[in-house]
């Protein structure tokens, strides 16, 4: 007797995910489940059109990659309960982020500065290093040529709470991984001398939960509201974006040559956006499409 394979069902083989949803449609049904199919036929298709539409990562023309940070809520600012924080980052608050976003799963470096920009203002010069010795207006004539060059308006730098959101990660602790500051080291360059350290490639050191990199840590970080020190007292629980005015804009995050207690996801400072450190620099936020 001649051994012969069974015959393969092709309604019961699983098909391409590409034709997933057709096959539920076409696929032989009883008369009365047809419509329930047909439905979840178009669930699926409408799953894999946001997916497409809202990748959760992305590069952009200058090699940027981005994230998308989703919606939600989380506490804003120090527990002083457990972190040494400073009066301007109380009190801690309920604030939610309305709309996902895109950030920059790094800070700008000195090569995506000097495609768009030319020139290279930092002091630690490195390709692959943060671009640094950038004040708050040079940042802003980098997006504004970003934007033209990708013929878009969608880049900018993240508010406050957008980047201690996105720090945080779901997060409640001081730190993304937890209260103790010892961990610090795997996750952020920091602690170095002024006179002798310098920045550091970007991602060299472990990512936080939503994958970005260097957020303690390399250099400070540019946000993109006026910083106002008793702001959290009277802000808006939804999107705060800063006072409408001040003399200083807020920067996040600490710097190479910072301590540990200042790398905490709610420490804040302000500077006057013409200031210009060589620890500090900017990572880019980015609109999602239909936001
Ligand atoms: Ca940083």
């Amino acid at each position: 007797m001649v051994y012969r394979p069974r015959k393969k069902n092709a309604r019961l083989s699983v098909p391409a995910l590409s034709r997933l949803p057709q096959a539920l449609a076409e696929r032989r049904a009883p008369r009365y489940s047809r419509f329930p199919r047909r439905a979840v036929a178009v669930a699926v298709a409408l799953l894999f059109w946001s997916l497409e539409a809202y990748a959760v990562e992305m590069v952009n023309g200058v090699g940027m990659e981005f994230v998308l940070m989703p919606a939600g809520s989380f506490h804003m600012g120090a527990d002083l309960n457990f972190e040494d924080g400073a009066k301007s980052e109380t009190p801690r608050r309920q604030v939610t982020v309305s709309k996902p976003f895109y950030l920059g799963k790094h800070e700008v470096t000195q090569g995506q500065w000097v495609a768009v920009m030319g020139d290279n203002p930092s002091r630690f010069k490195g390709r692959d290093n943060p671009v640094d010795s950038v004040s708050w207006g040079d940042a802003q004539a980098f997006l504004e040529k970003l934007n033209r060059r990708e013929g878009t308006s969608r880049y900018r730098l993240p508010t406050e709470a957008e980047w201690e959101y996105s720090a945080r990660a779901g997060t409640e602790t001081a730190y993304f991984f937890g209260d103790d500051s010892r961990a610090l080291s795997a996750y952020a360059w920091q602690g170095e001398s002024y006179d002798r350290g310098s920045t550091r490639p970007v991602g060299g050191k472990e990512a936080n939960p939503w994958g970005l990199f260097d957020i303690y840590g390399n250099v400070l970080e540019w946000a993109r509201d006026w910083f106002g020190e008793n702001y959290y007292e009277s802000g808006p629980a939804a999107d705060p974006a800063g006072p409408p005015a001040g003399a200083a804009r807020s920067i996040r995050g600490c710097a190479w040559g910072e301590e540990a207690s200042s790398c905490r996801s709610a420490r804040r400072e302000g500077l006057s956006p013409d200031g210009r450190r060589f620890d500090l620099g900017f990572r880019v936020a980015m609109t999602a499409e239909g936001f």
